[in-house]
């Protein structure tokens, strides 16, 4: 294993083992969305956003357990983003790393609402006393993450571009649209891990500002190559179908430019990324050691 994946897989091990003491199963019948949000938010994460969260607070000397709420409250977020998206009427998926989707393990009717479940208690977590931050940083972040999630400019309206993209046709502009999809769909949340840890570590604007740059960056590489890996990736390391993105017509960075251009675009986007970080010394080595992971990632 090299030196990252070792990196980031002890950090999940510790962030996996906090985990449990957030989900306090109730008794009656009514806990089987608490499960099914369990079985979701438990079901093999590569932890990326969590891991981000605690670096960039990182950078300012705030330490793993102190930021670890706003840590597992975006990954709540972006558990709910995947078992809305693995629906029937979203991309309609059968497994999830690996495992059987939350719709197929338990039925489509809980699995919204483990959605929706996970959607609210990231705000309950991140807003929580026992966040422990001032009131007016914890409220700072519930607003952050909201626009990151959102309708206007975050994930929604970014799903619903990349729904529009296959139902209707290739726009004019492909590039500038795939921009907008993937800085939204994929990009926001990213963003947000790296601008809590700002706002957790206060930031010089300065600072604020590279790690805003990069997290851009990385965000629209890391779409990128999941594009590329549903075209040829490994469906046993990715856990899931591949090659539906051409089937469904979806627009893509892949489809649009082709798989050459793509890699090469991405490669300039991670570069561009770690040049961000400029700003920073030694101890951003694990953010521009994540950048280079989503070039060479293969699940
Ligand atoms: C349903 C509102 C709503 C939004 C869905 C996240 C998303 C928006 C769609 C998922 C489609 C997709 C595969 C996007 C590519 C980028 C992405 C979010 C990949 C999954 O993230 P990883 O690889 O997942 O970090 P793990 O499983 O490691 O947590």
């Amino acid at each position: 294993m090299t030196d990252f994946k070792t990196t980031l897989q002890d950090f999940s091990t510790r962030f996996n083992q906090k985990l449990p003491a957030l989900f306090q199963m109730p008794n009656g019948r009514e806990k089987r969305v608490a499960e099914a949000m369990y079985y979701s938010l438990m079901n093999g994460g590569k932890r990326l956003r969590p891991f981000l969260v605690a670096q960039s607070a990182g950078l300012f000397g705030i330490a793993e357990e102190r930021s670890f709420m706003t840590a597992a409250a975006l990954e709540c977020l972006h558990t709910y983003s995947l078992i809305h998206d693995d629906l029937p009427a979203m991309d309609n998926d059968d497994l999830r790393r690996g495992k059987p989707t939350c719709h197929k393990q338990f039925d489509e009717a809980t699995a919204i609402l483990a959605g929706d479940g996970l959607l609210t208690y990231a705000f309950e977590l991140v807003s929580s006393e026992t966040n422990p931050f001032p009131a007016a940083v914890r409220c700072r972040l519930v607003q952050l993450l909201a626009n990151a999630a959102g309708a206007f400019t975050g994930m929604v309206a970014g799903q619903m571009l990349d729904l529009d993209s296959e139902r209707f046709q290739t726009p004019s502009d492909p590039q500038t649209a795939l921009k907008q999809i993937e800085e939204m769909k994929t990009g926001r949340l990213l963003r947000f891990a790296c601008e809590s840890g700002t706002v957790l570590g206060q930031a010089s604007q300065t600072q604020h500002q590279a790690l805003v740059t990069y997290s851009r960056k990385i965000g629209i590489a890391f779409q990128i190559t999941d594009d590329i890996l549903d075209v040829e990736g490994d469906p046993s390391l990715m856990g899931k179908t591949l090659g539906k993105d051409a089937a469904n017509g979806k627009l893509t960075y892949v489809c649009a430019f082709g798989l050459e251009e793509s890699k090469k675009a991405a490669a300039a986007l991670i570069g561009e990324a770690k040049q961000a970080l400029a700003v920073f010394g030694a101890e951003a080595d694990n953010l521009r050691a994540l950048a280079d992971f989503i070039l060479s990632r293969r699940s």
